[in-house]
């Protein structure tokens, strides 16, 4: 057996509840380089067992209420659950992280719930790369579910949510929301829909909305076999929440027991292969011939002196 390294032994005290090495271990990935990637490594051989569920929607939509809620059903059935708040927009800690330590603050001195707000600080591959890394290492430290929040504008931000086992699209009633939420891409990555804010009008005509486009498109997981439900909710008063977690355990039995989950997780781990090597390809092709030398490549190709795969062909050729 190989020799416990740094990462081994700060995963095995994260493991056994030190909170402040788990939020270390997060630190570390969230910043990337060697040290991240050998926590990762670490991690990918001791997780595999978490569940995640990617909630996502508009600003503002209730998301942060809804996870508190689900958080609730977790802890009532006994699980530990950990929260990763995704904020694209701030550097380190905005507005919006201080919301949702407000809202979630209900579990603040729960032992079984850890909640981290994640924000891009500059990492190389930005949140795309850094989130995964982190729910990596929520698993390794034993965290049966893992529930991930992200605000559903921006490519990055839908991919992220789109990656969970479970994805979860939150919109309010109101004209327009579904036909919104649709122009985001986030029809095609929800598993479950919720109309939150259902206290509100509209949220009969927004349901009509959304299951008329649903009958248009295929569903997540594109075969067909799971037709995204539609959940109302009033999260402020956890109206729905029941329905919700009900959904979302449904969801994960279909998956399940068609095979599905596997594959996709399998998929996934395909595409985070794929993307670390071109990351790593791109590196190796720049730095080997210096900046200078893409540069000049690329100046070639604008001047058609050279096509682009032969510009590439030799970026290779040289690393
Ligand atoms: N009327 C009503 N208000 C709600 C409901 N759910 C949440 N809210 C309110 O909507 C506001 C936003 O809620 P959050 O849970 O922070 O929403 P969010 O989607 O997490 O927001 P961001 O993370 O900032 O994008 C808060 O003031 C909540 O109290 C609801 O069901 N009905
Ligand atoms: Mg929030």
């Amino acid at each position: 057996m190989a020799p416990p390294t740094d990462a081994d032994a700060l995963l095995t005290a994260a493991r056994a509840g030190d909170r402040g090495t788990l939020a270390r271990l997060i630190s570390l990935v969230e910043r990337g380089g060697a040290a991240a990637h050998e926590v990762g490594r670490t991690a990918h051989l001791q997780g595999g067992q978490a569940y995640t569920i990617g909630v996502t929607g508009a600003p503002g939509a209730g998301k942060s209420t809804l996870t508190s809620a689900l958080v609730r059903h977790l802890r009532a059935d006994g699980d530990r659950v950990a929260v990763l708040a995704v904020d694209p927009s701030s550097p380190f800690t905005g507005g919006a992280i201080l919301g949702d330590r407000v809202r979630m603050g209900d579990h603040a001195l729960d032992e079984g719930v850890y909640i981290r707000s994640m924000a891009t600080r500059g990492h190389l591959g930005g949140l795309a790369l850094a989130t995964p890394e982190a729910v990596r290492v929520l698993d390794a430290a034993g965290f049966p579910w893992v529930v991930i929040e992200t605000v559903g504008v921006g490519q990055v931000e839908v991919e992220i949510a789109g990656a969970a086992d479970t994805t979860v699209v939150v919109v309010n009633p109101g004209w327009g929301d579904a036909v919104q939420a649709n122009k985001a891409g986030l029809m095609e990555i929800a598993d479950v829909f919720v109309i939150n804010k259902a206290d509100r009008p509209g949220a009969a005509e927004t349901r009509r909305d959304l299951e008329g486009m649903l009958a248009l498109s295929s569903g997540a997981g594109g075969d067909g076999s799971w037709r995204p439900p539609v959940v109302a909710t009033v999260a402020v008063d956890g109206q729905g929440a029941d329905d919700l977690w009900a959904e979302i355990r449904r969801h994960r039995a279909h998956l399940e027991s068609s095979g599905a989950l596997a594959r996709r997780r399998a998929d996934r781990l395909g595409d985070e292969v794929r993307r670390i090597l071109t990351a790593r390809l791109l590196e190796r092709a720049t730095a080997a011939t210096g900046g200078a030398r893409f540069a000049d490549l690329c100046g070639d190709v604008a001047a058609r002196r050279l096509d682009p795969w032969s510009a590439a062909d030799e970026l290779l050729a040289g690393s």
